[in-house]
């Protein structure tokens, strides 16, 4: 049997292999652990998991109302904003609230989740919210309440959502496959300090380069505002920019997004007498806008409007948008391409959706190693783990040693050309693309080139991960010229 490492048919045969290897831990690791174990199995033929992670107030449920489409996840103080929430595709709507008791039970959704959930947020364990979306066909997204915010209980149902808790079976249930970190002003400390800390605490099963990207939220407040004369989405651009690069041992990229614009724009908010009302401010001037709080609306326009139109739009939306005119669509174009959304969800894609099962096999992995490591039994754990090695040693999961190698050598050789090899390698669609190829090229060649290019470097690096990297993309191409030539999986 043939299993190709790249291509269309890869996943099937990596998320196999996985399977394989969650059976045979299985039959190392005990009945107590089974329940566990046959989570961990099942979530890899799931969507990828994506937790959206930041401060409370970051803006992580406006942006996964924007990135779902629907004004669903709470944005007020309510209960709800107090709980893990996962969004998954399914059919009809309805929302489970599953308690840590283990108990579920189906909560209506009208619209919105309800403001109360009729238990303490402290014995739920998550909300599970099922939608017909179309974001959600590849992709759950979890919602959480924040980290290091005020109350520790909303920090502890963070942690558990993103990196488990101590007992497997929980902590599979709970884990996310990917993250998204907002940070609301990447230049206070405070903020940074909490990136670096969060990284730390999730260790090998949490965030890195290749699993995190950053969102650098609120990018219309960016600067002196909107009533200043730059643009604060270019000034968040540049900001974004910077913390990319200064942040590459932790998120793979940072992206500038005015979640509210996009939510505005998306879950249908915006109607055309908006849009008329907005137009109606064009010729207002700005300090009586700015200030209109205090100085009564403008001449003929209603305080409601006015308050509409903020809450819809933020001060920048309102101030830029008035003279986009030419009614409602226009202004929805405006909107959509002034939040930065789609070229976050361009990301996600890549980065995320186009390496799903790898990501999700790695972190199988990765849960059971750690299972294999904890169990009280020295035998049974060190068989665990000489299962799981020798599953990361199969052809078959060798783009999981891939997406380490390119983490790794992100985390500590960033401008190192080597990543942008392994980001080829692991992102191209095709295999032409994965060799730089010129049409008419002869591929295996080209391949085995490559190859003995990589191994030439990995002789000449001057790191250990630069080493691992070079040797990584080497048998990556000489796997691929196998393949090729139709001599290997
Ligand atoms: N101006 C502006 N306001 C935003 C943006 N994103 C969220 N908000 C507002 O910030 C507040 C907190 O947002 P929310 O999504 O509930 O934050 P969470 O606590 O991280 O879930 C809400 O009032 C949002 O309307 C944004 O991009 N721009
Ligand atoms: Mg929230």
């Amino acid at each position: 049997m043939t299993h190709p490492t790249h291509g269309p048919q890869a996943r099937p045969a990596l998320i196999q292999r996985t399977e394989l290897a969650c059976d045979a831990v299985l039959g190392l690791a005990g009945p107590a652990h089974a329940a566990g174990i046959a989570a961990v199995r099942s979530a890899l033929t799931e969507p990828l998991r994506l937790a959206v992670v930041g401060r409370v107030k970051a803006g992580k449920s406006t942006l996964v109302n924007a990135l779902v489409g629907r004004r669903i996840a709470p944005t007020r103080a309510g209960e709800c904003t107090r709980v893990v929430t996962w969004y998954r595709y399914g059919a009809p709507d309805r929302a489970v609230l599953v308690l840590r008791s283990g108990e579920r039970r189906t909560l209506r959704i009208d619209g919105g989740l309800p403001e109360e959930l009729g238990v303490a947020p402290d014995d739920v364990d998550h909300l599970e919210v099922h939608l017909q979306a179309g974001a959600l066909r590849d992709l759950t997204i979890i919602d959480t309440p924040g980290l290091a915010t005020t109350t520790p209980e909303n920090e502890a149902a963070t942690r558990r959502a993103i990196l488990g808790a101590d007992a497997v079976s929980r902590s599979a249930a709970t884990q996310a496959d990917a993250v998204l970190f907002l940070v609301r002003d990447a230049e206070r400390a405070d903020e940074v300090a909490f990136l670096r800390d969060f990284l730390d605490a999730s260790g090998e099963l949490g965030a890195s380069a290749v699993n995190a990207v950053g969102v650098l939220s609120h990018a219309d407040v960016f600067g002196a505002g909107p009533w200043g004369g730059d643009d604060p989405i270019a000034v968040a651009a540049a900001r974004a920019r910077r913390l990319a690069v200064d942040r590459a041992a932790e998120v793979s990229d940072v992206r500038p997004v005015a979640a509210l614009l996009a939510e505005t724009a998306r879950t249908g908010r915006l109607r055309e007498a908006d849009a008329r009302a907005l137009a109606a401010l064009a010729g207002v001037e700005a300090a009586r806008l700015r200030l209109w709080e205090q100085l009564g609306a403008p001449d003929g326009v209603p305080a409601e409007t006015m308050e509409r139109l903020f809450g819809l739009l933020g001060p920048y939306g309102v101030a830029a948008g008035r003279s986009v005119g030419g009614g409602a669509e226009p202004l929805l174009r405006w909107l959509e391409e002034r939040s930065g959304l789609a070229e976050l969800e361009a990301l996600i894609r890549r980065r995320f959706v186009l390496r799903a099962d790898v990501l999700k096999a790695d972190h199988a992995l990765e849960v059971l190693d750690r299972l294999g490591a904890d169990l009280p039994d020295r035998a049974a754990g060190a068989a665990v783990r000489s299962a799981v090695e020798h599953a990361r040693l199969d052809p078959v999961l060798h783009p999981l040693r891939e997406v380490r190698a390119l983490s790794l050598l992100a985390r500590t050789a960033p401008a190192s050309p080597l990543v942008q090899t392994l980001t080829t390698l692991t992102e191209a669609p095709d295999d032409a693309a994965r060799l730089g190829a010129a049409p008419g090229d002869d591929l295996p060649a080209r391949a085995r080139r490559l190859a003995s290019q990589s191994t030439g470097l990995a002789a000449v690096a001057s790191s250990p991960a630069e080493a691992e990297a070079a040797r990584t993309a080497s048998r990556s191409y000489l796997l691929l010229a196998r393949r090729l030539e139709g001599r290997g999986p």
